[in-house]
């Protein structure tokens, strides 16, 4: 037997332990002692049942997400094989749960006759968000235990569900205090004294015959998750599967969700949901900054400045239970600051989102002054007054005179050099940048930017920091716009040349939406306003290189007074009330006039240019913030596009993507754009170097 799997035999009750940690992973030596201990215990006259559970901090996390993809494929046996033959056990097999039990760690537990839980347990099928459906008999036998609309929800949702929770739906038997252990070699004897006929998930009909007969419950469902499951394969081939163990038997509906799995893992969707879930992971390690760097406490935080990314900002810290203290310039502005995160945690209570109970408790939390001297003992100072150098400065040397010394003060600085801002201080080795996205209290992004003498126990505990407040920390440099906003400008910038040279904003923005993005540039823009990027756009005039090509085509539209979906027009036009953008004549007519009076002949741009030209300039740009040091790896660029900007998880981040596209395609289009529009439009050394080498950003 392997050290993986351990039995202990408890008074005839065998005790099968998995041992792989950190998650234990069902990896091939798991399941090849899973097989040798099961095979032991149907033979052994001495074992009456069976009791599975796991070592350290959980059952299962599911299958060892690596081997998927790897040649030779993992060896037999396979978890659905291993899974049935658990099922038909004569003896009574019990799952004794605590910590997680995941993927195809669940579909071992529903394998079993009962499922005991400790409390604080937390069970689900999160296969759908790396791509795949469960694939080891989870879409045939939860519908039959829980039924159809539940194992919807579950199985698309890819949720995992707490333990009061799954009890009250049928995925577990019952909660237990005390040791579940004990609690399921007691449950195993009783089923053995009692001879009490064992459960089987595969042999269970009723709840699946009250879908049969309803196929509209599908219907209804697909519509449902339409807008969510935008561009992704797999949510729809989970209702796929939860159909076929309705309409199929047990067998035959084990077998589609076979072909189904197997299809899905080898497919490019998986591939990149795959590797965001081990980049996410990845974005933590930090080479010069170990895992044992001290961190400090962050028991209190202040925010200064409550506008629209301060308000949201000190959110994050009150929905994590951190007291958080509001400064602004004047009672008047606290008091706008302060209605505005009340509305919004309303809006969330309205929506039955939150109790009335935890918002009263979060805005508790939150304290409002205008007193410097209020900050003098609080851990982190996060700023988000106005995007200035001089007012930047001037707080941050307030702050560094009466904020305690260990405390760090951080930036929300979108475009400004953080060692300019620390200069201001005293303490540059403690000053950071968090560049939150916007909505702050949403967007789970933040790019933590490293100043030349930020240091590591800084970084440490500003990366703690994100994760503590539920956030995705990624580590970056300074330079213009980090990461996310330098590669969003290199992309912006080419499609405001494609408007010039031919396209609308409409067609850019449908090829954008296509593509798998929230929105196009143009409908983001409108969004946002357009009025921030104007005023930063005339402040830089002055010092703009004349030779590199300029679009005045946006700021041809803020002079018309049209600054986005708060004026009721930018881009495009909306209807007083909607969101929805609506093409606009006048705009195209301006559009028109600006190529006429560039002496630019208008020409057909198609799809497929509008594509390559906005996307690969971008992965372009990728390349050299790798080159100059400016992210880490490429996995970490792919977590900000993913998490700052809603780039398409199914398509794995722009850098994965590229790969998939290959770089020497890219490459050999940008090669081609560079000679025909010149200037921003030079290949990236690294991008040049991989291509002829044959190699993706994934093998650096
Ligand atoms: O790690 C968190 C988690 O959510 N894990 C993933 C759970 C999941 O998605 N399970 C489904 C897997 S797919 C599946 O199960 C399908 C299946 O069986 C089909 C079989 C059909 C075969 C047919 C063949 C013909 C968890 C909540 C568990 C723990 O969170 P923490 O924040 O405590 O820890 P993490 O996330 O930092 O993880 C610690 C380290 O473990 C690695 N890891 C986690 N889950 C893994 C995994 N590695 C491989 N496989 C998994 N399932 C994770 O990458 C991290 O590694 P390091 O190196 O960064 O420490
Ligand atoms: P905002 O104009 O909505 O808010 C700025 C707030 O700072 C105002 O409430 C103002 O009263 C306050 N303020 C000004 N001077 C102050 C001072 N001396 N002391 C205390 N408060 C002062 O601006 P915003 O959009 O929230 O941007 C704030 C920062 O966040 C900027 O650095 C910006 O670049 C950055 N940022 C903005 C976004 C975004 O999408 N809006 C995204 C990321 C980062």
């Amino acid at each position: 037997m392997s050290d993986a799997v351990t039995v202990s035999n408890r008074d005839g009750v065998a005790v099968v332990t998995l041992h792989n940690p950190p998650v234990n992973g069902l990896g091939f030596a798991v399941r090849t002692g899973l097989q040798a201990a099961l095979e032991a215990a149907a033979t052994d006259g001495a074992v009456r049942a069976v009791v599975i559970t796991g070592s350290g901090k959980m059952f299962s996390a599911g299958a060892d997400i690596s081997e998927f993809g790897k040649t030779p494929p993992p060896g037999t046996p396979h978890l659905p094989t291993l899974i049935d033959a658990l099922e038909a056990s004569q003896k009574p097999i019990i799952a004794a749960i605590h910590g997680v039990a995941l993927g195809g760690g669940f579909e071992l537990a529903l394998g079993c006759h009962v499922r005991l839980a400790a409390p604080g347990t937390r069970v689900g099928l999160p296969e759908v968000t790396l791509g795949i459906v469960p694939g080891a008999g989870g879409t045939q036998r939860l519908p039959r235990l829980i039924g159809v609309p539940a194992a919807l929800d579950v199985i698309v949702s890819g949720t995992m569900v707490p333990a009061a929770k799954a009890q009250a739906l049928g995925m577990i038997d019952e909660v237990v205090e005390g040791d579940v252990v004990d609690a399921a070699v007691a449950c195993a004897r009783r089923y053995v004294d009692e001879h009490r006929p064992l459960r089987r998930a595969s042999a269970l009909d009723d709840k699946v015959a009250e879908a049969r007969g309803t196929p509209e419950i599908f219907g209804e469902f697909r519509k449902k998750m339409a807008r969510r499951a935008r561009g992704f394969e797999a949510p729809h081939a989970c209702v796929a599967c939860i159909e076929a163990a309705v309409n199929q038997p047990f067998a035959e509906g084990l077998a589609t969700e076979r072909e189904t799995f197997l299809r899905l893992v080898a497919s490019d969707q998986s591939k990149a949901q795959r590797h965001a879930f081990f980049a996410e992971r990845q974005v933590a390690k930090i080479p010069d900054v170990p895992k044992d760097t001290p961190t400090l406490p962050i028991e209190t935080a202040a925010v200064v400045g409550c506008g629209t990314m301060g308000g949201g900002i000190a959110m994050n810290f009150a929905n994590a239970g951190i007291p958080v203290t509001v400064f602004e310039v004047s009672q008047e502005a606290l008091d706008k600051g302060l209605a505005i995160i009340t509305k919004n945690y309303a809006a969330t209570v309205s929506k039955g989102r939150l109790s009335q109970e935890a918002m009263d408790t979060r805005l508790g939390l939150i304290s409002a002054t205008v007193d410097y001297g209020d900050l003098a003992e609080v851990d982190v100072v996060i700023e988000a007054v106005f995007e200035e150098m001089g007012l930047k400065k001037e707080v941050f040397g307030k702050l560094d005179a009466v904020c305690k010394q260990e405390a760090i003060l951080a930036s929300n600085t979108s475009t400004l050099d953080v060692n300019e801002i620390a200069s201001a201080t005293g303490r540059p080795d403690k000053v950071i940048g968090t560049h939150f996205f916007s909505p702050a209290n949403v967007m789970k992004l933040m790019e933590n930017v490293r100043g030349a003498q930020t240091s590591p126990q800084t970084i440490a505990t500003i990366m703690q920091l994100s994760k503590t407040i539920g956030k995705v920390g990624v580590l970056v440099g300074v330079c213009d716009g980090f990461v996310g906003n330098r590669m969003l400008y290199a992309y912006r910038r080419q499609a405001d040349f494609l408007l010039e040279e031919g396209a609308f904003p409409q067609q850019i923005d449908k090829v954008i939406y296509d593509f798998g993005m929230p929105m196009g540039p143009y409908a983001m823009g409108d969004l946002a306003g357009l009025d921030v990027g104007w005023r930063i756009r005339k402040g830089q005039a002055a010092t703009r290189p004349s030779h590199l090509r300029y679009s005045t085509v946006a700021d041809r539209i803020c002079e018309l007074g049209r600054f986005g979906q708060k004026t009721g027009a930018g881009w495009h036009r909306y209807e007083p009330g909607s969101r929805t953008p609506i093409a606009d004549p006048e705009i195209e007519q301006l559009i028109v006039s600006i190529s006429e009076a560039q002496g630019i002949t208008r020409r057909e741009i198609t799809d497929q240019e509008i594509l390559e030209r906005c996307m690969y300039p971008l992965v372009n740009e990728g390349a050299k913030i790798l080159d100059e040091g400016l992210a880490q790896r490429p996995g970490d660029i792919d977590i900000v596009w993913i998490y700052g900007y809603g780039f398409p998880r199914y398509r794995g981040g722009p850098m994965f993507w590229a790969d998939l596209v290959g770089l020497k395609t890219i490459y050999d289009v940008m090669r081609r754009l560079h000679d025909e529009h010149g200037d921003w439009l030079e290949p990236a050394p690294l991008l040049k170097k991989l291509a002829e080498q044959g190699k993706g950003f994934g093998d650096l």
